[in-house]
């Protein structure tokens, strides 16, 4: 008999339940990973596309907060798994199953409740992810070296700056690689020796083998003190009593010959517009347009972005941007900004560095710079933001770095009142 590839004998399971509250009103309605991304898709993609570049053709995913956004865009574009060649997506949406009678209470007992569900796909290996960063990365080298090491989990690392750092789980290792000590988001994250100034953090990306898994969470479950939490409760237990082992995110981990690591949390207003406007730079360190790791997502049949200039203002065009199908660029100037699908914008409007997501419509004389604007949204005729930060702040979100978000129920409710 042919042996299995490591990653047919394994699975992945993606924790998107929670909300992502520093996203502020992007979350309000939507989850994190059902946030769009990149001018198209959403940002679960990315663990769901690295799964599938990987050879991992067996997911669940675990549902909880405002699922409907990522449930309906889960079943549009990730709906080809056939069970008939042993593929499987499953959506696991909190539902008090295995015997309990509360919601998934921490990322841990979001596999908890599934035990049987994962039973019955018969892997080896699971590997579980966060459904809310963008990256690129092979999970099958993680998986080698798991199984070379004989770790009992193999934790996803990356440097951060040290400060940064209180956000994350924070490690450190010995020579071997092995976790010596881990700390889920501690005030004052210990410094990597010899580079006090970073320290090294946890991706919330771990590979199991699931039979240990599965007995270390039965155990949790009847622990009274746990919160039932990857990063709280199961990893510090195990690398005080077991043998964890820090995967280091490095170049090696990403199959394009010399392309970076790319990894972001793209948590924050300032960090989501930021990680836009990257993309528009000349060569952006997150590589869309790479064939070899392709991230997929579904494809609404639009028809092609136009663009509509009037040789009287010479407008009706974007430069250093991305205009996705179906937008309309109506006598419109359009600088480094990302328009999602069908966006509309009309004459002697004025984008520069925008983000824009789907379904936006910029009415006439609008000019809108350093913003990101909320799927659905209608700009209203000569609306000016990015000016005055004072007068954007008395409707909408400004940020400390001088990003402004804009919504529908903002808009609403300045109309409202003016
Ligand atoms: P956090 O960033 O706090 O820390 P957490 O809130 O645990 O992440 O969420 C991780 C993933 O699980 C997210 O994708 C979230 O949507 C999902 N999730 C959260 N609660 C859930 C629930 N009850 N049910 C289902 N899904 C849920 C974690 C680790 C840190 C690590 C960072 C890296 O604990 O050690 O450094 O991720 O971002
Ligand atoms: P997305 O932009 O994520 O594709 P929509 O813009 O259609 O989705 O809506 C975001 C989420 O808000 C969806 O889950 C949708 O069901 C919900 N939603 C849309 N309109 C309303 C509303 N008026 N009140 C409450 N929830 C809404």
């Amino acid at each position: 008999m042919p042996t299995k590839r490591l990653t047919q004998r394994s699975m992945v399971f993606v924790l998107a339940g929670g909300r992502g509250s520093r996203l502020k009103e992007l979350t309000d309605r939507r989850v994190k990973p059902a946030v769009p991304f990149g001018g198209k898709g959403r940002i679960i993609d990315f663990a769901l596309s690295n799964a599938l570049n990987s050879g991992i053709r067996k997911m669940a995913i675990a549902t909880q907060y405002k699922a409907h956004s990522l449930i309906r865009h889960l079943q549009r574009g990730w709906n080809f798994f056939g069970a008939e060649r042993n593929e499987f997506l499953d959506v696991l949406p909190a539902s008090q199953r295995g015997g309990t009678e509360s919601w998934y209470k921490g990322t841990a007992d979001a596999v908890t409740q599934n035990i049987d569900i994962v039973d019955s796909y018969d892997v080896d290996y699971v590997v579980i992810l966060a459904g809310d960063h963008i990256y690129k990365m092979d999970y099958e080298i993680m998986l080698r070296q798991h199984v070379d090491s004989g770790a009992d989990v193999t934790v996803g690392c990356l440097t951060v700056p040290r400060m940064e750092a209180t956000a994350f789980g924070v490690m450190a290792t010995d020579k071997d690689g092995r976790i010596t000590s881990f700390l889920e988001k501690p005030a004052d994250p210990p410094g990597i020796p010899g580079d006090p100034d970073k320290a090294l953090a946890s991706m919330g990306i771990y590979v199991f083998d699931w039979k240990f898994l599965r007995d270390l969470l039965l155990r949790d479950a009847e622990d009274p003190n746990s919160s039932n939490d990857f990063g709280s409760d199961l990893i510090p237990d195990i690398v005080k009593n077991g043998k964890a082992i820090a995967h280091r995110f490095d170049d090696s981990c990403v199959r394009e010959p010399g392309a970076p690591a790319y990894w972001k949390d793209v948590g924050t207003v300032d960090a989501f517009w930021q990680a836009h406007i990257d993309l528009t730079n000349f060569t952006p360190e997150l590589d869309l347009w790479d064939r070899s790791w392709p991230i997929w997502t579904y494809n609404e049949s639009v028809p092609p972005a136009k663009f509509i200039h009037d040789e009287r203002d010479r407008r009706g065009m974007a430069i250093s941007s991305m205009v996705s199908g179906g937008c309309i660029v109506s006598g419109t100037e359009v600088r480094n900004s990302v328009l999602f699908t069908n966006v509309h914008t009309n004459s002697y409007a004025v984008l520069d560095h925008a983000v824009l997501l789907p379904n936006v419509t910029v009415n006439r004389s609008a000019r809108l710079r350093q913003v990101v604007i909320d799927g659905g949204v209608t700009i209203p005729d000569g609306l000016v933001v990015g000016e005055d930060p004072t007068e954007d702040a008395k409707w909408f979100r400004v940020t400390d770095r001088g990003t402004t978000l804009i919504t529908q129920v903002m808009l609403d409710r300045r109309a409202a009142d003016s």
